[in-house]
């Protein structure tokens, strides 16, 4: 394979941001071909962005540039974020739709496409991510690029009746069509995006990932992201780990820990999830005073309404559960709205008896796969996991639960903490066997396979 030439939203320009999954995995890609990563440098500006920061590290270069006020608006808070992000995740009723904010999501598109284009070489193979930039490969391709691009959607692919809902729906299959190899997070998601264009541009699946469409070939498949698997293993018995459990564990006092562990966002489901909480010490009164559910919550883009909306709705509702249920000794749940190190994590995951990871839909959830490599092989914990997160798809040995259905959530709680170590490690032996094969260089591999194939 020749250079790879990455495009994402953030980069990894930043050594420290090459801790995380897909960083590492987009940053290992690079460095075994040669490349260059393009992306925003994270400044806002108030005037006209100058010239992108070139800097190289290792045999990788960065291309950053930075934003005009208008474009963080229009592009990543509105467009991206407030239309994008709800209607692929179910949440029409969330999106701000509005001309403009295209316009502008469309005009950055093109700008990065326009930085890109003249550095590209004959041999290279484009990989875009996310739907920051579902319009790029279009963008690319009337910049003369005719050689392989391919393009990752971390978050959901929605049925087609959803996706009509965007204005702009056909504008955007139209450019999806135009990248080589397009990659979804599950079966789920690959086959609404075909079924939509089989259903409104008479596309044919002619098997094997290929869809012929607009009177060229593509390929699309599900290719599950994974974790660094064995490199959480071991930040799950790491000194910091094992300090933040022993900490945790002092609060518990001998309790059992339900743990959740989400970005606070109305996708992750965290209000569904905190009545159910209520109905499990409702109706298993076994539990009170027994059980301490703790849901880490790190505010994420918290100056929008909805999001100030959700923590409020968060409040109320931890406050009205502790305010009934809690007692001198005994904090029934408890929200931390802050962030805490990843292997301080790791060891949270490996002393929780149950990890809830209930989205309302989620393209994948690492949360449910670093819970999983964080357990004691000879003790392991219980995953309860939403049938809506794409990790469903593989990890269906956890206890699956619909998020909407609070009492039968609350049912699988008490499941969860009733359940033999047996059957507990059978469970989890199956689910670390899928965590570990299908991990993050799996996946990375997996893609640029299909990608590659591309240029034969
Ligand atoms: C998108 C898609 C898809 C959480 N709290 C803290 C913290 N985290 C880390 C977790 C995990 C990551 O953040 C969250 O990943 P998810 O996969 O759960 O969700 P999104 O952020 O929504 O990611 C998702 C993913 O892209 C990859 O393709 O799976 O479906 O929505 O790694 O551990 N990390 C630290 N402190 C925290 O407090 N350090």
């Amino acid at each position: 394979m020749g250079r790879l030439i990455a495009i994402s939203n953030r980069t990894a320009a930043d050594a420290s941001a090459r801790a995380g999954g897909l960083a590492v995995a987009v940053w290992e890609s690079l460095t075994s071909t040669g490349g260059i990563w393009f992306g925003w440098s994270g400044n806002i500006v108030s005037g006209e962005p100058g010239e992108p920061d070139v800097f190289t590290d290792e045999n990788v270069e960065f291309v950053t540039t930075d934003f005009t006020e208008a474009e963080h608006d229009g592009f990543y808070l509105q467009y991206a974020n407030r239309v994008i992000w709800p209607v692929f995740h179910y949440r029409v009723d969330l999106a701000h739709f509005g001309h403009a904010d295209f316009a502008t999501y469309a005009a950055v598109n093109e700008r990065i496409a326009g930085l890109v284009s003249p550095r590209l070489e004959k041999g290279d193979s484009v990989w875009v991510h996310d739907y920051h930039f579902l319009l790029m490969g279009d963008y690319l391709r009337r910049g003369g690029w005719d050689g392989p691009i391919g393009f990752f959607l971390h978050i959901p692919f929605p049925s087609p009746e959803v996706f009509h809902a965007l204005p702009e729906h056909e504008t955007i299959a139209r450019a999806m069509c135009e990248y080589s190899v397009l990659g979804f997070q599950s079966q789920t998601d690959r086959s609404n995006f075909v079924r939509y264009l089989v259903e409104n541009y008479e596309a044919v699946d002619e098997g094997d990932g290929w869809i012929s469409v607009f009177g060229r070939k593509i390929r699309a498949n599900a290719y599950p992201i994974g974790i660094d698997a064995n490199g959480f293993a071991k930040a799950a018995v790491s000194e910091r780990a094992t300090t933040a459990a022993a900490r945790i564990g002092r609060f518990l006092g001998g309790r059992n820990l339900v743990l959740g562990v989400d970005r606070m966002d109305y996708s992750k489901g965290l209000p569904q999830r905190f009545e159910a909480v209520g109905k499990l010490f409702d109706h298993f009164p076994a539990t009170r005073g027994k059980v301490s559910v703790t849901q880490i919550a790190p505010p994420s883009r918290s100056k929008v309404e909805e999001y100030r909306d959700l923590r409020t709705q968060l409040d109320e509702l931890a406050g009205r559960i502790n305010g009934d249920y809690g007692d001198l000794d005994w904090i029934p749940l408890r929200y931390l709205a802050r962030s805490y190190d990843r292997k301080e994590l790791a060891g949270l995951y490996r002393i929780a008896r149950a990890c809830l990871v209930t989205p309302l839909r989620d393209g994948m959830n690492l949360v449910a796969k670093e819970f999983v490599m964080a357990q004691d092989p000879e003790d392991p914990g219980v995953l309860i996991l939403s049938e809506f997160a794409g990790a469903a798809e593989q990890l269906s040995d956890a206890l699956i639960v619909n998020p909407h259905d609070a009492y039968k959530v609350a049912q699988t709680i008490y499941r969860a903490l009733e359940m033999p170590r047996e059957e507990r490690k059978a469970r989890w032996e199956k689910l670390r066997d899928i965590v570990v094969d299908q991990d993050i260089s799996w996946w990375r591999l997996k893609f640029l396979e299909d990608l590659s194939a591309d240029l034969t």
